[in-house]
């Protein structure tokens, strides 16, 4: 009953209005469900590749009608009849399917639209909640992420910094947790107004203010958080993600909007001072995707005080993970399911992580769509944290939403809250 009746895909667009898959499942018990893939913008070089048509009369050259035509056909044919429940085996046998080491063939956003479809009908069959069905049975709320200022690619700004995050910590729920990053982000929006920056936003919902200074932004998270009548550094706290991999060049860190140029060991002593003057607990991409002397050096530096988050360089992959252990670059990693291409290969990189005393980050991308599996994966996962977005556009509001809506039903959950990062306070 649990076997795969039917199986669809369509093109759908994401929140930026570029065209992303999205799959439909039907099952011999008549239930269907669908699902679909989010997309990034400042992707890192080794993801697993992301299938686009490249016809310039479409999209510009960003359609995924190949994509959707190979799920619709070769992917269908060798999927049907298989049983949802046998997440892992459907999921071999896409990866054996693409046959090349980055699913460059069949794209890993066709793999992956077809392996999240799997698991939620597999959820839906059993009549059992997403996260319950993907994990274990302590599970906890992951301590959110909230972008409130957006810099780097994601806006038109000159900041060189792409997030400006805050992290509401110290609370005894989720929904508490929610509340004081709404209302800090409120309060963020008064103080643009009076002085008269803008408060249009960014890819992912947060503010992006013509300012250029990192310093003038933290200050004004601060002032935020204040101004709605939190602690910093007690309550709130503050994360970044740099993003370094889009502003180096030629062994070069270039922040324009900071006039500064420096190399690896210069910009160290940048983060050191920015963490020694504000409640900054994570930083994310610190250096560059292929620096990884840099990275080591960083995490020698101040890997004891900061969470130091690989995104672009590990790419939720095992084996970028593996050598960063090895050589004690980063402390944590951010997970994408969307850079590696499969449910079982996602949830075997946040097992290595763990093994390791690395922290996992279970991440949205900026082009996303109303699709929640990542609220019900952290939870499931029991990551301890989750980043989001921020507190305004749907496709952003619609993961926080779905985690209310988890921790309301089951009040075994546990919020991770300072949890993560007791080992750097
Ligand atoms: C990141 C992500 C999500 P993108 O760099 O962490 O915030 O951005 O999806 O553009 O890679
Ligand atoms: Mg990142």
């Amino acid at each position: 009953m649990s076997k795969i009746k039917s199986l669809f895909a369509r093109e759908i667009i994401d929140s930026r209005g570029i065209p992303t898959v999205e799959v439909e499942i039907e099952l011999i018990s008549d239930q269907s469900i669908i699902a679909s893939v989010p997309s990034g913008a400042s992707t890192g070089t080794f993801e697993a590749y992301e299938l686009r048509d490249g016809d310039k009369d479409r999209y510009f050259s960003k359609g995924v009608q190949n994509a959707v035509s190979l799920i619709n056909s070769e992917i269908k044919e060798t999927i049907l009849g298989f049983d949802v429940m046998n997440q892992k085996e459907i999921d071999n046998t896409l990866i054996d399917l693409d046959g090349t080491k980055n699913k460059k063939r069949l794209g890993a956003n066709s793999i992956l639209a077809v392996s999240l479809a799997c698991a939620k009908a597999a959820s839906i069959f059993l009549n059992t909640p997403l996260y319950k069905y993907i994990g274990g049975i302590q599970n906890t709320i992951p301590t959110p992420m909230m972008n409130i200022i957006n810099g780097g690619c994601h806006s038109s700004n000159s900041l060189d910094f792409q997030e400006f995050m805050i992290i509401p910590a110290h609370f005894k729920s989720f929904k508490e947790s929610l509340r004081a990053g709404c209302e800090v982000f409120h309060s963020l929006k008064e103080l643009l107004i009076s002085k008269n920056l803008s408060t249009s936003v960014g890819d992912e919902g947060g503010f992006a203010p013509e300012i250029s200074s990192n310093r003038e932004c933290l200050d004004l998270i601060l002032n935020a958080i204040e101004k709605a009548g939190y602690k910093p550094g007690k309550e709130i706290y503050i994360a970044l993600d740099v993003a370094a991999s889009e502003f180096f060049n030629k062994n070069k860190y270039k922040l324009i909007g900071e006039s500064l140029e420096v190399n690896s060991d210069g910009l160290i002593s940048y983060y050191e001072n920015l963490i020694k003057n504000y409640p900054i607990i994570s930083i994310e991409d610190g250096l560059d995707e292929n620096d990884w002397n840099g990275w080591r050096a960083l995490t020698t530096e101040i890997g004891d005080k900061c969470q130091l988050v690989g995104d672009d360089l590990f790419v939720t992959s095992t084996e970028r993970l593996e050598k960063g252990i090895k050589n004690n670059c980063g402390n944590s990693i951010l997970i994408k399911l969307n850079q590696i291409g499969t449910v079982t290969e996602t949830i075997n990189t946040i097992s290595l992580a763990k093994q390791n005393n690395f922290n996992s980050i279970i991440s949205h991308r900026s082009g996303e769509t109303e699709e929640t599996f990542i609220s019900d994966f952290s939870v499931g996962m029991s990551t301890g944290q989750i980043k989001t977005g921020s507190l305004c556009r749907s496709e952003r509001i619609s993961k926080y939403n779905q985690l209310l809506r988890i921790e309301e039903r089951d009040e075994n959950l546990k919020f991770s809250g300072v949890e993560p990062f007791d080992k750097y306070l």
